[in-house]
């Protein structure tokens, strides 16, 4: 038995454009990063290509190719009983080279039409700007944001977005999981985040704190346009909480786990308290990473603090001061070890609830802002039976045990949680693999991890959960 949670609780499901919606190349829409990586695997990375070679294993071109079968979708979701829908703003349906003069109106059209369709069942729309699909040409001819040009493209990209929904959108995010980057050897993610390749950087973590300063002016910027347009918006950041645990109680473990939670958390810093912490602020200095920041940047960084924070949370993390030195830790990931104590999905990611509790208590503690988790859940396969039924009972074990944390950090922690949107509420394309049977949704999408399929939506035994669920605002586990 579940505890309530507020009356106005934002119950959903979160999406990201490149993922689901297909149709990469139609109605003047330009070629996203997304466009340019291949199918990889849980052990083999994505190849991320220079520019686009037709023919070849693109999942995200097609996708579940939701933007032909958006109606019926969103109806679905409707069944469910979502109060609200995160999804993502294609950058390249709007400005499809990103530098472009004027924006793309049949772009424009999709997404008015969308959210019209989301607002004819009371659905909520939730939007991240950017999700992990900056245009290529910016990538290309600009070296994403490791230029600050790129701060204009995309600040003009999110006030042209502002204008245009600013009377259906209220709930807004900014950059995707925006701290991801801080794993700067990673090619993808710092792809997928700031769009340049590693390797052609002399330094790459230097890279990345320019990178991701000029990011961080870009939505501090978005954020003081956006309150100019609409001051009733509420416009987040987004990052991935991931909780470093000490792996053991040995001093040196802990204090590694504070060092690795200062190397993460210093993006949500910024954009909630408009300041670099000051261990960040010495990390660089005694790198000698002198990234170009200026005193206007400064005040652009104070003046755009977010509202609330969204999150995903999937998994937590143990990490060993046995491994590396903590003064001289730069890649988080060599510090971490198994947790012992917890299962793994078939991915390796840890199935961890408790680390949910933690986090919203963490947060709360660390930012005193609102909170929206707006990404959560397992990856699985899934079985069809031969009567079309799927009896996805692990998911429903995972969502439940979660949702039971939340519940407590709510009610007995005090938490302020506007709300809870599971990750890939319909299957898609997965960021990490680019695979298609790494599936996350309540409706199940007939399209395999070669390409084949149907794509007929099928409801899983966790629809009927979820609808429950939410039928009883959290009560009926
Ligand atoms: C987050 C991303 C999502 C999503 C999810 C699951 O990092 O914001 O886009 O895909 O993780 O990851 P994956 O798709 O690799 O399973």
């Amino acid at each position: 038995m579940g505890m309530k949670l507020p009356k106005d609780f934002l119950w959903g499901g979160a999406v990201a454009a490149h993922q689901l919606e297909g149709a990469w190349n139609e109605d003047g829409k330009g070629v996203s990063v997304a466009d340019v990586m291949t199918v990889g695997s849980a052990t083999q990375p994505r190849e991320i290509t220079h520019g686009v070679l037709p023919g070849k294993n693109y999942p995200n071109h097609e996708a579940i190719d939701f933007y032909h079968h958006c109606k019926e979708d969103i109806k679905l979701m409707a069944e469910m009983g979502f109060k609200c829908f995160r999804t993502s703003i294609a950058w390249t349906r709007i400005f499809p080279n990103g530098d472009d003069a004027e924006p793309n109106e049949a772009g424009l059209k999709f997404y008015d039409d969308l959210f019209d369709e989301c607002h004819k069942y009371g659905i909520e729309p939730v939007i991240t700007l950017s999700h992990f699909e900056m245009p290529y040409h910016l990538v290309e001819e600009y070296g994403g944001f490791t230029n600050r040009k790129t701060i204009d493209f995309f600040v003009k990209f999110a006030t042209t977005c502002f204008n245009r929904y600013k009377d259906k959108v209220k709930y807004w995010m900014t950059f995707n999981e925006i701290d991801n980057q801080s794993e700067f050897n990673n090619p993808f993610l710092t792809m997928t985040n700031s769009g340049y390749f590693v390797d052609e950087q002399e330094n790459p973590e230097a890279a990345m704190f320019q990178a991701a300063h000029y990011e961080l002016v870009a939505s501090a910027l978005a954020v003081k346009e956006g309150k100019k347009i609409n001051p009733d918006f509420q416009i987040g950041c987004m990052i991935a909480c991931t909780p470093y645990y000490p792996n053991t109680s040995d001093p040196d473990d802990i204090l590694l786990a504070q060092r690795v939670n200062q190397l993460r958390c210093w993006f949500s810093d910024v954009q909630c308290n408009g300041e670099y912490p000051k261990a960040i602020e010495k990390y660089i200095e005694r790198n000698g990473f002198r990234p170009d920041i200026t005193a206007e940047d400064r005040i652009v960084l104070k003046e755009g603090t977010v509202d609330y924070i969204g999150f995903s949370y999937y998994a937590s993390r143990n990490v060993s001061a046995s491994k590396v030195k903590i003064d001289d830790l730069h890649d988080i990931d060599q510090a971490v070890v198994p947790n012992k104590y917890l299962k793994t999905t078939d991915w390796g990611w840890t199935i961890d609830p408790k680390g949910l509790r933690w986090s919203l208590n963490f947060l709360t503690d660390r930012y005193h802002k609102p909170l929206f988790i707006v990404e959560n859940g397992m990856g699985a396969f899934d079985k069809v039976e031969a009567d079309g039924a799927i009896h996805d009972s692990y998911r429903i074990d995972y969502l439940r045990k979660h949702i039971e944390q939340m519940e407590k950090a709510v009610n007995l922690d005090g938490v302020d949680l506007m709300g809870y949107t599971p990750w890939g509420c319909i299957d898609l394309v997965s960021a990490g693999t680019g695979q298609m049977d790494k599936r996350y949704g309540f409706i199940y999408v007939d399209k395999n991890d070669q390409g084949e399929g149907t794509l007929k939506r099928m409801k899983k035994d966790s629809f009927y959960w979820y609808q429950k669920v939410i039928k009883s605002n959290g009560e009926d586990l």
